[in-house]
């Protein structure tokens, strides 16, 4: 019997600063509504989909920072949500600023299953940006200022009758970030995303944003042999220009369904999970040919280091 989830890559429009958590949730929940008329069996949602992306901010008064993030999750704003998974009968991946009750800060995901019931969790790894206020930017970048590191390592989930892992926009840039969720057999990687059009530190290399979004996801799709579904916040937010191109990718690394607007969209595609068996069991058969004794320097090192070779 074949293992076919349907999945909806729900893409937010931008989102004002003054915009209340109700009102995104509305604008989530009417994504949900329309994902199900198309048989959606899960729903995903960009990173931090309840505020707008405030770590191009500098504040100075932490209490401001705090005030977008979740103290609880679900909470009575976001509860709607849950309620109408219930309903309908559909899953969904949700981003969100999370701190906790021992007051720690982290940019987290969530897999809430078709009973509203939070299955997954993940924490962000790879944040990228500083940690100082650089008023010589057009827009700061604070998620290393604001977040910790996540603590969750890359997990990867039993759900949906399939093997599903998470990670955070930044994360898909990194290869390490698949593999391991590869090594654990995953078989579709929701993610979600806040991508500026505009890199201050190469601003030369603007031009090719949407092109690295697509390159990095589907090179982590064939590389591991699994569905990958990235899903924007797009458009024009407080002024900071933000990519589109939310899609889906096929473990073959093509992409099959793409997002044309930089506003609320969806788009549906239903996924075969056992197609993944046709790139995990042969030209990336793990257990067949990685070589893991020639890839140490992977984990024991941050940076770089001289080459191995030696000098001729
Ligand atoms: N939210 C992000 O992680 N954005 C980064 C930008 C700053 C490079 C990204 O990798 O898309």
């Amino acid at each position: 019997m074949s293992r076919t989830l349907t999945v909806a890559a729900a893409q937010l429009g931008p989102i004002a600063r003054d915009e209340s958590r109700q009102s995104a949730v509305a604008r989530l929940s009417a994504m949900m509504r329309e994902a199900k008329t198309h048989g959606a069996d899960l729903v995903i949602f960009p990173e931090l989909a309840l505020t707008t992306f405030f770590p191009r901010w500098f504040f100075a008064d932490q209490a401001e920072v705090d005030a977008f993030f979740e103290r609880a999750m679900p909470n009575p704003a976001v509860q709607p949500l849950f309620d109408l998974a219930g309903e309908l009968g559909i899953g969904f991946n949700l981003g969100y600023a999370e701190l906790t009750p021992e007051g720690r800060h982290f940019n987290t995901s969530i897999l809430v299953n078709r009973k509203g019931e939070i299955v997954g969790k993940y924490r962000k790894v790879h944040l990228p940006g500083h940690r100082d206020n650089e008023p010589w930017r057009p827009f700061q970048h604070l998620e290393k200022r604001y977040f910790e590191t996540g603590d969750l390592g890359f997990p990867v989930f039993e759900a949906f009758d399939g093997r599903l892992g998470l990670c955070i926009c930044n994360d898909r840039r990194w290869p390490e970030t698949y593999r391991v969720m590869g090594l654990q057999g995953v078989e579709m990687v929701l993610l979600g995303y806040n991508t500026p059009q505009h890199y201050a530190l190469a601003p030369e290399q603007d031009h090719l944003q949407d092109f690295h979004n697509h390159l990095v996801m589907q090179a982590g799709a064939y590389q591991n042999g699994t569905w990958v579904v990235g899903v924007a916040k797009a458009g024009s937010e407080e002024g900071c220009a933000l990519i589109g191109g939310s899609c889906i990718i096929a473990p073959t690394g093509e992409i099959v369904a793409q997002c044309e607007t930089l506003d609320d969209e969806v788009v549906v595609h239903a996924c075969d999970l056992d197609a993944c068996r046709r790139i995990q069991d042969n030209i990336f058969n793990f257990a067949l040919h990685r070589e893991p004794q020639t890839y140490g320097l992977i984990t024991e090192t941050k940076g770089k280091v001289a080459g191995l070779g030696g000098k001729t």
